[in-house]
Formats: C-alpha cells, structure tokens, sequence
C-alpha cells in the first residue's frame, strides 16, 4: 500500500516551479498533519543545519516523517550538474548530492537526483554524458547505501534532459549500474509526456520505482488534469513507497494539497 507525501520548496529561486508548499517547514508539517499526510518531501536550499533540529522537531511532533530531499538547488542556485563538461563543475555537483544524501540521512529520507542530471551535447557526446552519470550513481548510490538508503533518480521529459525520458530505458540503464542502491523516481508528469501507456511503464518496472511524483497531466495536483488514475491505481496497489505530490500550488497550496489528499484516498483507501 503506497503512502502520501507532499512538497514543500525552501528555494526562492525555484518560486514558480511545482511544489506545493512554500511557506517554511512549520507551515508545511503543520497543514500537511491536519490534512492526513503521512510525510513531507523537501526541496532545501542546501543541508542547512539549522533546519535539521526543527525538522526532526516538527516530524516527532507531528508523527509525519520526511519522505525524500530534493537536491535540485544545485542546478537552480550554483548551476551544477553531473554531466557538465568541466570535471571541477562535476566534482562540486557530486559534492553537493553528497551533502545532501547526508542531510536526507538525517531523517531517514532518500535524496532524488531530478536536474542535477544534467544532459549531453556541446563537447560531451551521449554516451560519454551516460559514463558520467554511470560513474556518479555508482559512487552517490554507494554512499546512499552506506546509510541504509535509496538513491532516487529520476527520468524527466524531453525538455528538461536529453539523457533518459522514459521508464524502461532508465531501468535498463539503473539494472547494469555496480550499486544496487539506485531506485528510480517515476513522476507521473514527465510520464504523461514520455509513455505510451502510463499504467503500463509502471507495472513493467514496478520492482525498479522508489518513489513517484503524484500529479496530474498539467502538473497541477491530482484531479485538476485530465490524467486517468483508475489503470495507474490499480498498478500502485500494491507500491509500498511514497506517492508524493509535486504539483503547482493551484489554486493556492492548501487546496493542491487537499485535492491530492482527496485523490489519494479515493484510490488508496485503507481497508
Ligand atoms: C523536475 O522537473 C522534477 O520533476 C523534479 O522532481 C526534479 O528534481
Ligand atoms: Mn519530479
């Protein structure tokens, strides 16, 4: 049975972009607890120290755990990724998911590799961008599991990387990776865009998925698209992760959340 999580952005320079929540962690524990949630994804600036305490505050004091930390502000606020051509700008991205692998560890949460991906062209050819992925998900994987965790990467749409766009081609390239700690992040959004059939890709790589982005065909939240969850449920039945909502605070953020939460339970009803 899949469990519910939502997002909450800490990055101002990612105003705009599709999380739910955008005013503090508080904010966020606190809505997403009277809403029914049973955990928060983080999009933070950095691993913030200062936030580590209040999270683990918020989270005993809510009963809500952190479901996954994003590590996208690296490309959003230092324009690092894992595949840029400059092997100094690839050794900082690493360090920078390392830090945040860390900080995800401190609650118990995978960190996703989404942008810091990066993609091929200019000077670096595909399959050279593919050995550097490799190499880099090999060593962040490794040091995920050294913590007992999952490494979460994530396939986005043609107009956001040029590496791997759907499902299958990512799990083949995840399956002949050294680590075994390196799950993938299925975001139901991208897919929409990518997959031929979007219940489909998901039953067919069901045991490679650690975490799914819970959001309808216009990255509004689930129910505001035209998205048809009935065949996509029915595949998650039995998905024990996070179904996590990554969508556009609209309306406004306590009504994404409440939408998705409504969504949710109508397919996952406990029974
Ligand atoms: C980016 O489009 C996305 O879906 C994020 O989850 C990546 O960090
Ligand atoms: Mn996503």
């Amino acid at each position: 049975m899949p469990k519910s999580a939502v997002t909450v952005s800490l990055v101002e320079e990612a105003r705009g972009g599709p999380f739910v929540f955008w005013d503090g962690v508080e904010h966020a524990f606190e809505t997403a607890a009277e809403l029914g949630f049973d955990a928060i994804e983080i999009f933070a600036p950095g691993p913030d120290d200062t936030l580590i305490p209040q999270v683990k505050q918020l989270s005993a004091a809510t009963g809500l755990a952190v479901a996954a930390v994003g590590t996208g502000a690296g490309m959003v606020k230092h324009g690092l990724n894992l595949t840029a051509t400059e092997a100094s700008e690839r050794a900082k991205a690493r360090d920078f998911i390392r830090s945040m692998i860390d900080f995800g560890a401190e609650f118990d949460a995978p960190a996703i590799i989404g942008s810091m991906q990066g993609r091929w062209g200019g000077p670096v050819s595909r399959e050279e961008a593919l050995g550097l992925l490799s190499e880099a998900l090999n060593e962040l994987g490794a040091h995920a599991g050294g913590a007992n965790l999952p490494l979460l990467y994530e396939p986005l749409n043609r107009y956001e990387t040029n590496l791997f766009t759907t499902t299958a081609a990512a799990a083949e390239f995840v399956s002949q990776l050294d680590t075994s700690h390196v799950k993938l992040l299925a975001d139901l959004f991208h897919m929409n865009i990518e997959e031929a059939n979007i219940a489909a890709a998901l039953k067919d790589n069901l045991t490679a998925i650690g975490h799914i982005h819970f959001v309808d065909s216009n990255r509004q939240a689930t129910g505001l698209g035209h998205m048809d969850y009935e065949p996509i449920a029915a595949v998650l039945q039995s998905f024990d992760a996070y179904l996590s909502a990554e969508a556009f605070p609209l309306p406004d953020s306590k009504t994404a959340a409440q939408k998705t939460m409504e969504m949710f339970r109508r397919y996952f009803a406990a029974s």
